[in-house]
């Protein structure tokens, strides 16, 4: 076979269009990236079909260059849309910009570090409500939604590659404490590479913003986020801080205070900026605080979940490995561990 990477033009559902990089075949297009990524089960990074069925599928393939048609779909698209592109458009796009963010700032290479390839599976079941990772494939399943659209905003395949990154390096077990921690690392993950791809997708440190600190927006059909990282409780079941009774939640409730904790620590914890659409969830704690930004508080993060933390951390224990991290970072005594300390006091874990 004569294999060519080439670029195409992507019609996403959610930002606009979008180059993404496809493969040329014997004179057909595969969406298969082989400059990220190596090895894995197609080769590249790769986007399948799973055509409403639970397995991959096989990788989309196009006798033009051009994918998708940037129109709006749930599972209205079983109709209008059944096999449709513009999923997989999406999945590419967010593929590309969890890679991009991770090699360009960290030297991280795919989920595990060591460039193994990995793909999504757009239009996972019917009607799928969900998105998920599997350490099975190593791969993720995204699905067309119902009372959602279609799964494919930059924070939902953020979030799911952010599972491939924690299974192939603290193993946070899934249940919990270290549940959720394990899920707020993925959304920390989404909310990370929203910043980074709305400013681009280029440079080597995340920018200051551009994120909207609220998981699932996009995705939603009435713009209620699904989850709220700087005031978790606006979901009407996550805690806004830590307690002996956590982790007897659902990891993606447990989630919130930790989330909570990185957006103070990047934001702070007492900005009132007219404008801001996160600044009327903000409470004023004891320990108001001057945040960090996106940029460090994300390296202290990944650093201490990708080389310290372990199946079992939790709270107190993510708190000790994050001081630490910042410490290594930038320095004992840093303005950036004291202000990892101040986070973690913030939501109740340490003074
Ligand atoms: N979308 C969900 C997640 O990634 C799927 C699940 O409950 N594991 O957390
Ligand atoms: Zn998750």
């Amino acid at each position: 076979d004569m294999l060519q990477s080439v670029i195409g033009i992507g019609k996403s559902q959610y930002n606009g269009e979008v180059p993404i990089n496809t493969t040329l075949v014997d004179g057909k297009y595969k969406m298969l990236d082989d400059s990220r990524g190596a090895g894995g089960t197609f080769g590249g990074m790769a986007i399948t079909n799973a055509d409403h069925g639970t397995s991959a599928g096989a990788v989309y393939v196009n006798d033009t260059n051009t994918w998708g048609d940037g129109k709006q779909y749930s599972a209205g698209g079983l109709t209008t849309d059944a096999n449709g592109q513009t999923a997989a458009v999406n999945a590419m796009w967010g593929l590309m910009n969890t890679y991009d963010a991770l090699k360009n700032v960290f030297g991280w290479l795919s989920l595990d570090g060591h460039n193994t390839a990995t793909y999504i599976a757009a239009h996972v079941n019917t009607a799928y409500d969900n998105a998920y990772y599997s350490d099975t494939c190593r791969c993720m399943f995204i699905g067309d939604g119902s009372s959602f659209n279609s799964l494919g905003s930059i924070d939902v395949i953020g979030h799911e590659m952010g599972h491939g990154v924690t299974a192939s390096t603290s193993n946070l077990t899934y249940s919990g404490e270290s549940g959720g921690l394990n899920e707020s690392s993925s959304d920390i993950n989404g909310e990370v590479i929203e910043a980074y791809a709305r400013a681009g997708g280029k440079g080597d440190a995340i920018p200051a913003s551009g994120n909207d600190w609220v998981l699932g927006k996009e995705i939603s059909k009435d713009g209620t986020p699904l989850r709220w990282m700087m005031k978790p409780s606006k979901d009407g079941s996550s805690p806004d801080a830590w307690s002996s009774t956590l982790k007897r939640l659902d990891v993606h409730y447990s989630s919130g205070p930790n989330n909570r904790m990185f957006f103070f620590l990047s934001q702070g914890s007492s900005s009132d900026k007219a404008g801001d659409t996160w600044s009327k969830y903000l409470v004023k704690t004891p320990l108001a605080m001057t945040g960090i930004g996106l940029d460090k508080a994300f390296r202290i993060w990944f650093k201490a979940n990708t080389t310290k933390f372990t199946s079992s951390t939790n709270y107190a224990d993510a708190r000790a490995k994050m001081i630490e991290s910042a410490e290594e970072l930038y320095g004992k005594g840093s303005r950036e561990a004291i202000a990892v300390q101040r986070a973690y006091a913030a939501i109740n874990v340490g003074t």
